[in-house]
């Protein structure tokens, strides 16, 4: 038995809920009408957007101290899948999954792609892993992968990167992110500059076999596992490489991945400027790469990302087309859960983005008044937009209340009985 979240059981769940929304939608509407803005376009834009889940968070996630898993966790990832669905039919905008390679590799990549297209669902982008050393691995990891001072050791890094491209062509996939753990702990340990131009080195080689229409993304982090230098340590040298590889080649933002208080919306800023804006890992942390559920810990940051990304966004329309990616650690939550509070956070931040009155704002800029420019912002980023994000859910088929409707339909306790608790395989981060 593999049960599955209809939709005509959240159909049902919905029923006592459409009235009071349509209630609060048309007071909304005529709420921001008064600000000239139209509610039917911020929904259809709430509709549109896309936000991918990663295969390794439906799991519960761990820290190096512990994991504590949870009940009916995926074994496989199959069961990730069906986690995924499940997570789609209540948002509707979550279809794009990325998977990371060897945790979700399969031994038929066409039955997994027939698999995930079942269920509504496409492969967006891989990743690879040369931060662990696998059984069986001849050279180990321990000190760097693609900027490892062994060519043997970069050779068989590359070599994993190579096969995950090919595999994620099987899969249907379009894009390739590469983080490695790859730097140092002590003074002198590494030579910061070779470092990085072995890695250069490497890229090129993986960069050269990027299949076409595919995109790379390279993901930059300031320390961890490396706790004195990280050979891609922040946005600038991410950006250098991307440059030096070519069109295809972009910078991902993973948000915990900077030291606390970095200004990661101007990061974001530039990266549109430079035109190298890949994508993000969205999620949200108090101190270091916690991996925390987006728009938990620093709302406010998140929203003005969204408004430097929905700026770009209106100045170069569909052109304009980052890789909205969710990386997130579970440790204390349903993973379900944590990525369907955490998608909601993302369209609103992105909603209430669409609701910042651009033409006053430009006004203030211009005219240097500081404390109205801010008003502007806060202005959208108060402006409760519930009912539109309610609305968006409910027309495409969604859940209008998700984790009611979730807990409602006893998903986890059916999972828990169809996934007896097994000693726990790595299904993601430890
Ligand atoms: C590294 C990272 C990277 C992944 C991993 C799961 O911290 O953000 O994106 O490969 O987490
Ligand atoms: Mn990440």
């Amino acid at each position: 038995m593999n049960f599955r979240l209809t939709d005509e059981f959240i159909g049902d769940a919905n029923r006592s809920a459409v009235a009071l929304l349509q209630e609060d939608y048309a007071h909304l509407g005529r709420v921001i009408a008064r600000r000239g803005v139209d509610i039917e376009q911020l929904t259809d834009r709430a509709m549109q957007l896309r936000v991918s889940v990663p295969s390794w968070g439906v799991g519960t996630g761990g820290t190096r101290f512990a994991l504590f898993p949870g009940v009916g966790e995926p074994r496989n990832v199959f069961e990730k899948l069906d986690d995924c669905e499940a997570i789609y039919r209540l948002m509707r905008i979550t279809p794009g999954i990325s998977l990371h390679i060897p945790w979700d590799k399969p031994e038929r990549p066409a039955q997994l792609r027939a698999f995930a297209q079942a269920r509504g669902l496409f492969i967006d982008s891989m990743n690879s892993n040369t931060f662990q050393d696998q059984p069986g691995q001849a050279l180990s990891y321990k000190y760097g992968s693609l900027s490892h001072t062994d060519p043997a050791v970069r050779q068989q890094a590359i070599e994993h990167n190579l096969e995950c491209l090919e595999l994620g062509q099987k899969l249907g996939a379009r894009a390739h992110t590469i983080w490695i753990g790859d730097g140092s702990n002590f003074p002198g340990q590494s030579h910061f500059r070779k470092a990085l131009e072995r890695y250069i080195e490497s890229l090129r080689m993986i960069y050269a076999a990027l299949p076409d229409g595919w995109r790379l993304y390279i993901e930059h982090k300031l320390y961890e596992p490396a706790f004195y230098s990280t050979v891609i340590n922040d946005w600038g040298t991410s950006y250098y490489c991307a440059r030096e590889l070519g069109e295809h080649a972009y910078s991902l933002v993973d948000l915990g991945h900077h030291a606390p208080n970095v200004n990661i919306e101007q990061v974001v800023s530039r990266l549109v400027q430079f035109g190298k804006l890949g994508g993000f890992h969205f999620n949200d942390s108090k101190y270091g790469d916690d991996d925390l559920d987006a728009g938990s810990i620093k709302p406010f940051q998140l929203f003005l990302i969204f408004n430097e990304l929905v700026d770009a966004e209106l100045e170069q329309g569909d052109a304009f087309a980052p890789a909205y990616m969710l990386d997130q650690s579970h440790n204390v939550t349903d993973p379900l859960e944590s990525i369907i509070t955490s998608t909601i956070e993302i369209v609103r931040a992105y909603v209430q983005a669409h609701l910042v009155d651009r033409a006053a704002l430009a006004r203030y800029q211009e005219s240097n008044d500081p404390l109205m420019a801010l008003q502007t912002l806060k202005q959208a980023f108060t402006t409760d937009v519930a009912p539109i994000l309610q609305m968006a859910r409910h027309r495409a088929g969604g859940a209008i209340d998700p984790i009611a409707t979730y807990r409602a339909s006893g998903y986890r306790s059916r999972k828990a009985a169809e996934r007896p608790a097994e000693t726990r395989r790595t299904a993601g981060i430890v």
